[in-house]
């Protein structure tokens, strides 16, 4: 299984004071069960040369799970979708930087997540302009890259009031509009509470359109994205989400996206990869046909016992 740390947990952690990214690395490489990290791109690129980071993985024995974009704050009024066709242009010219460098690092996929991709007042935008745009910036860097993997990071707000894509349906739909096979979908824990949404049911459709390429992992209490420790609000729904992941043979990154803040980050990270292991060995345990059995009742006081099972254990 491939577990991904989130280095801002580490440089932005007030146990560690002002450390740079190699030294993050080297923290993260001795969190036990981690076998990768993820940078953003520019953030995490500001100081340091791709060579130095190469050097910091293969001397520390990780793996770049891949390369997240961070749009800053010249792409306030939207990045793909900006009025301004300049600020479009250079939000499609990082983009392509960052699957570049993700592919000197050898990382196994490019996350987008357009932060200011969306509106916040009736009449601000005009929606299938913005939607066009959006598919247009899109095939151009998937085509650019067809043997790389580029994947989509829905969020329905956050910063803006409404994001233009912000949930499974309609990030599906712009996939299937951009059309090309190399795209697909990361699904964040909080950002699919955030839309209501019941995670394992946003995986089955990822997987029934042949989409699904990243899980963000985390938890939180659905209207913010806490990035909570994994199973620590909604238990039943991460054993759930874990298990469509074993049905469907996911194996793609595991990728914690939580924020400890007032949590040593070491022993946080160390957490979730132990909480994932034992929820996925006690499917194991029950085993997938039981499951299935399980599922096939639709019985609520079976799925009780379920959770029974879990906390008699
Ligand atoms: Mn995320």
């Amino acid at each position: 299984m491939k577990f991904a740390a989130r280095i801002n947990s580490f440089k932005k952690s007030p146990l560690y004071k002002k450390i740079s990214v190699l030294d993050c690395i080297e923290i993260i490489s001795k969190i036990d069960g981690i076998t990768h990290i993820e940078l953003n791109y520019p953030e995490h690129f500001e100081n340091i040369k791709v060579e130095e980071v190469k050097e910091a993985l293969i001397k520390h024995n990780l793996k770049l799970s891949g390369i997240a974009l961070r749009y800053d704050s010249k792409f306030i009024n939207g990045e793909f979708t900006n009025p301004n066709k300049e600020i479009r242009e250079i939000a499609i010219k990082e983009t392509i930087e960052a699957v570049e460098i993700c592919n000197k690092l050898d990382g196994e996929v490019t996350t987008i997540w357009l932060a200011y991709d969306g509106f916040d007042y009736p009449f601000q935008v005009d929606y299938n302009k913005a939607l066009d745009y959006e598919v247009i910036a899109l095939q151009k860097v998937a085509k650019m890259f067809p043997n790389s993997k580029i994947s989509f990071e829905y969020k329905p707000y956050q910063p803006r009031v409404y994001s233009f894509i912000g949930d499974i349906s309609t990030t599906l739909m712009l996939l299937d509009e951009v059309g090309c096979d190399n795209m697909g979908v990361t699904l964040d824990f909080c950002h699919m509470l955030m839309k209501k949404e019941n995670p394992a049911y946003s995986l089955a459709l990822a997987v029934r359109k042949n989409r699904l390429m990243g899980f963000h992992l985390n938890d939180g209490y659905k209207d913010n994205d806490d990035g909570l420790m994994i199973g620590s609000v909604h238990l039943m729904q991460t054993l759930e989400f874990i298990y469509y992941a074993k049905r469907y043979n996911y194996e793609g990154i595991n990728y914690f996206d939580t924020f400890p803040i007032r949590e040593d980050p070491v022993k946080e990270c160390e957490m979730n990869i132990k909480m994932y292991k034992k929820l996925n060995e006690f499917i194991d345990r029950i085993g997938m046909d039981e499951v299935e059995k399980l599922i096939n009742k639709q019985d609520a006081i079976a799925v009780q016992d379920l959770l029974y099972r879990v906390i008699n254990n």
